[in-house]
């Protein structure tokens, strides 16, 4: 195999203590204020700055430099009402028999239900397949590392570049996903790992009434 030449570190920055602080600090602020949407407007959205965001997603560190993801961006409409049926299939499945009470109980005070019409009324919903492996020319099969924790700082950059854009997003996990394969026509090494809807919010769109858990709550130190 062949190695990487190694260059020097091109774009580093180094920030003088007070600036590091308030960068920190600002972005801590600005991704306070992203929310998880669920009324979507129909308002069209410029198809560049979802390429644009994909683009961040795509810098995502990953195992071994494979970058296995794969996201598929649909906004034609006869496609949006197939993954809505077909979601809609699962998820009343989901809320009368296959989730458990416990479950079901936790989800009770957001008000999720089995009904998707954001899937059919946002202008985009990107499809993020996670490839587990990759597939050679004579049909053999090159293994990816850490396929799920790639795709999920993928998705995470993603989100934050959406909210960064001046769009909300909705991750939204119907369960089992296979359907998306055949809707999409994706190999079988991609494996659908989360449906993220993006646009605008409708004018009236309202949000859970929730907070997140303190710093001390979420982090310890060893010092
Ligand atoms: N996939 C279902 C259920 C669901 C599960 C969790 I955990 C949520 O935070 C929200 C919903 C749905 O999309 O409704």
């Amino acid at each position: 195999m062949k190695k990487y030449p190694f260059i020097p570190l091109p774009s580093y920055r180094e920030y003088p203590l007070e600036e590091m602080r308030k960068r920190a600090m600002d972005f801590y602020r600005d991704l306070q204020r992203r929310r998880t949407v669920r009324d979507f407007s129909n308002r069209p959205v410029a198809r560049e700055v979802i390429e644009q965001c994909l683009l961040a997603a795509g810098t995502a560190p990953n195992g071994a430099n494979r970058q296995p993801w794969h996201f598929v961006v649909v906004s034609n409409p006869e496609i949006k009402k197939v993954i809505r049926e077909e979601a809609e299939k699962e998820e009343h499945e989901f809320y009368t028999k296959r989730a458990p009470n416990e479950w079901l109980e936790a989800l009770a005070p957001l008000g999720t239900k089995a009904e998707k019409p954001f899937l059919e009324t946002a202008p985009y919903l990107i499809v993020i397949f996670a490839q587990s492996y990759e597939l050679t020319e004579d049909g053999g099969k090159i293994k990816n590392y850490y396929a799920s924790e790639s795709v999920g700082i993928a998705t995470g950059i993603l989100i934050t570049a959406v909210h960064n854009a001046g769009l909300v997003s909705l991750t939204h996990t119907p369960s089992p996903m296979a359907f998306l394969n055949k809707i999409l026509k994706r190999p079988l090494n991609e494996r659908p790992y989360l449906v993220l809807v993006v646009g605008y919010p409708e004018q009236n769109a309202t949000v859970p009434d929730i907070s997140k858990k303190d710093l001390k709550d979420i982090a310890t130190f060893e010092e």
